[in-house]
């Protein structure tokens, strides 16, 4: 039997039922997850243990029985390998220390600083069931820089929008860097068992016009270009979100084969603009998620109405939150699989 979710993507007709996973699927709203993070001492050790992080990629997988397990990592590995500090403040989020150019960063070693990822992958690729699609990701380029330049998370990007601005030849220098470690990363992802992948351009949305065409579409579609170069095939997921720009024309650059949705995006809008041959992921409220019950069961029938005769790939319009009720993740699951 093929995995529903990438016979979705051979088959050219929408399947009844769509397959399913959630962004940020295992984390915080898991006792088991926060268990293990407790026993690792720290978010990042649980990271680069792949005994653990294959653990906490499969326990929503035993629990849901979800079509996808997305890797266990972060998208901030990827600067750490270039030589970036990184750390994470219990509670405060993430922490790195600040760089200003391209110049900063060393990819030498980031191969084998990202080798625990790898084994992960290489664990999973056996463990997981037989009918599971196995997701990588890397974060896109805007989005990593934005952290690598103000060193924390920042609610509308203003450090790397300066430097973009008052500097451009050295915010270029760091997303050039990061474009040919996305692709090395990526490209070894998929070499270790990575089925499909997926970029997070979480910040999309802090840049519009001739900006985004600049620091979003453009590496992200230079980052596709590269695995192909490198005969890799693998379908490539792009979640911009937030971002104001026509999906289109988006999905036309990228050359991506899912779009990732947020939940404020215009599902009839897109529907529209976006070529049948790309496959839509998304896009309920996580906070319907929390809520459950009836809500939860009305957001869910709109989206399944409103994507019905696409192709299509139920998720979140952004990660799973952590007071998530885990009761409400099988109501869910159980609603989307049931026959309509
Ligand atoms: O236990 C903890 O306290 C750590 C919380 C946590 C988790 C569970 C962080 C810190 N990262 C992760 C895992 C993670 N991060 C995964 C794999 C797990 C899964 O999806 O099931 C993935 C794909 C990510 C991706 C990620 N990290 C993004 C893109 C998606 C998004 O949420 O927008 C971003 C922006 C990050 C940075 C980051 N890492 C961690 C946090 C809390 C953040 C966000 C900081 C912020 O709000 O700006």
């Amino acid at each position: 039997m093929q995995k529903p979710l990438l016979k979705l993507l051979t088959n050219p007709v929408p399947p009844p039922i769509p397959p399913i996973w959630l962004m940020r699927q295992a984390g915080r709203y898991l006792p088991e997850y926060c268990a293990l993070r407790s026993k690792a001492g720290g978010f990042l050790n649980l990271c680069y243990s792949p005994e653990m992080a294959e653990e906490v990629t499969l326990q929503p997988i035993r629990r849901y029985g979800f079509d996808a397990a997305i890797l266990f990592a972060d998208i901030l590995l990827l600067p750490q390998a270039l030589g970036q500090k990184l750390w994470f403040d219990t509670g405060n989020g993430p922490r790195l220390t600040p760089i200003s150019s391209g110049d900063m960063l060393n990819p030498d070693d980031a191969a084998i600083h990202l080798a625990p990822v790898m084994q992960t992958l290489d664990r999973l690729t056996r463990s997981l069931p037989a009918e599971t699609t196995l997701i990588g990701f890397a974060g896109a380029p805007w989005t990593v820089a934005s952290y690598m330049v103000a060193g924390r998370s920042t609610p509308d990007q203003e450090p790397a929008r300066w430097l973009a601005i008052n500097d451009k030849p050295a915010f270029q220098s760091i997303i050039d860097k990061l474009v040919a470690a996305s692709i090395d990363y990526l490209a070894a992802q998929i070499k270790a068992g990575a089925e499909i992948v997926q970029l997070f351009e979480s910040w999309a949305g802090s840049l519009q016009g001739a900006d985004f065409e600049h620091w979003c579409i453009t590496p992200v579609m230079q980052i596709i270009e590269g695995l192909r170069a490198q005969g890799l095939k693998q379908p490539v997921i792009c979640f911009p979100r937030g971002a104001c720009h026509d999906m289109g024309d988006y999905v036309a650059r990228t050359k991506c084969q899912i779009l990732g949705l947020d939940s404020a995006m215009d599902r009839h809008d897109i529907c529209e603009k976006v070529s049948e041959e790309i496959v839509l992921q998304g896009n309920l409220d996580p906070q319907c998620l929390v809520a459950g019950g009836a809500i939860l069961d009305a957001a869910v029938e709109a989206i399944l109405r409103d994507f019905e005769g696409r192709r299509f790939v139920f998720n979140l319009g952004h990660g799973v939150v952590p007071q998530t009720p885990p009761k409400h993740v099988a109501q869910l699951v159980r609603r989307v699989r049931q026959t309509r």
